[in-house]
């Protein structure tokens, strides 16, 4: 897919493997008879929220932490649309985190990437409910005193029928990840490591650390899984009756 216009990242951003890895299952998924045009796409506010400026995809930028409230009306309103959002832990894991949990307790058939940097990168480094425990963020200047939010296993706890985690640098993975979870009927969550090289560069560290795994046979095994914040892969995935499903029969 052409990229639409230059593009504004600080050169070495996790965005770019994001955006690269998301191109290709667009592609894939043209390929395979999905016109572009059922693929909505929808951003939140932050660096990541710029994804959709450069691609040639309908996309909503929508206000801070609410990219799940405008997927699922999407959805709704047109059962046939692959609504997929684009999200920071900021957005959804402080501003929007209630969201999150309802999304995936009704199981709407939507996806979402959050873009896990661990801070608010657009705002320029403040700490989020994802920085680790002892990081230096313009706004915990002596280290984080708090413990981290894990994206993946609230996603898993409040019921998502499909959590991965995929990792910026690995973009093949990432994308056969985008492309399950698109694929995917249900709620399908993927928190994707990225690092910041301008507020919280954790290249080296992923480089060195992450780790691939096999997604769980059992729900008791996701969770050990995604509790692991290193491991990467689809870690769970099953089958439930979808929010727009109920909704249509009951109506
Ligand atoms: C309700 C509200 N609160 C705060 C802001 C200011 N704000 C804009 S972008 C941003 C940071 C976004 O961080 P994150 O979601 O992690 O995205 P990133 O920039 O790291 O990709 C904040 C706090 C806002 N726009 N709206
Ligand atoms: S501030 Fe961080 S997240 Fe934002 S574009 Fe720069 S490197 Fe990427
Ligand atoms: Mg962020």
């Amino acid at each position: 897919m052409e990229l639409l216009k230059k593009i504004e990242w600080c050169p070495g951003c996790g965005n770019f493997g994001i955006l690269k890895a998301f191109s290709t299952t667009v592609d894939r998924l043209e390929n395979e008879g999905i016109e572009k045009g059922r693929i909505m796409v929808v951003a939140g506010i932050g660096c990541h929220g710029k994804l959709p400026d450069y691609i040639e995809l309908p996309s909503f930028h929508t206000i801070h932490g609410r990219v799940l409230p405008a997927l699922t009306g999407m959805k709704l309103a047109n059962p046939d649309l692959y609504p997929v959002g684009f999200s920071g832990d900021g957005d959804a894991m402080n501003e929007g985190l209630e969201h999150l949990l309802h999304a995936a307790k009704r199981n709407t058939d939507v996806t979402l990437f959050l873009h896990n940097n661990g801070v608010f990168g657009l705002t320029t480094g403040q700490f989020t409910a994802t920085t680790p425990r002892g990081v230096k963020t313009r706004t915990t200047p002596y280290g984080n005193p708090e413990e981290p939010l894990n994206p993946s296993l609230i996603a898993l706890v409040s019921g998502a029928t499909f959590v991965a985690r995929g990792y910026a640098g690995d973009m093949k993975q990432l994308s056969e990840i985008m492309y399950q979870a698109i694929m995917h009927r249900g709620f399908a969550f993927v928190e994707i490591l990225q690092p910041c090289v301008s507020f919280n560069n954790t290249w080296d560290y992923y480089r060195k650390n992450v780790r691939k795994i096999k997604p769980a046979e059992d729900f008791d095994t996701a969770i050990s899984l995604s509790r692991d914040l290193l491991n990467t892969g689809i870690i769970y995935r099953a089958e439930r009756e979808t929010f727009e499903e109920a909704m249509l029969r009951t109506k």
